[in-house]
């Protein structure tokens, strides 16, 4: 699977919360494979040579856990993802059948 999707850090792998002026909403082109979500800067590096600093921004899903943000209440279509390492993120999708299809390919992966 793979989309735009908007992102926010908000928990460090530390469990520390992501420092002010990290955590504004980003913009990614998002590739899920295997039980890696790589964050692409631009969507045309996706399917090319992988960037070190796609690599670098890219989510191991293994033991993450992807549901709905219910109690964000700012913007719609919102997941939250925690990763094994206790990370968190905010995702928003372009609408609620994008943020369902990706909790699932998530979850299921
Ligand atoms: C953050 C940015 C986010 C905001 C976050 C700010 O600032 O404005 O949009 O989250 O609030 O800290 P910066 O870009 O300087 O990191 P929301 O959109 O969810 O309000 P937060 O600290 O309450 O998470």
């Amino acid at each position: 699977k793979q989309g735009f999707l908007l992102r926010k850090c908000t928990v460090e792998a530390d469990g520390r919360k992501t420092p002010l002026g990290k955590r504004g909403w980003k913009m990614f082109y998002a590739s899920l494979k295997g039980l890696i979500l790589f964050m692409h800067k631009e969507e045309y590096r996706y399917e090319r040579q992988v960037y070190t600093e796609d690599i670098r921004n890219s989510i191991s899903i293994h033991h993450s856990l992807a549901s709905k943000a219910t109690d964000y209440k700012k913007r719609p279509n919102v997941f939250r993802l925690r990763t094994a390492e206790w990370r968190i993120f905010l995702f928003q999708a372009s609408d609620q059948e994008e943020m369902q299809d990706w909790m699932t390919m998530i979850n299921l992966a």
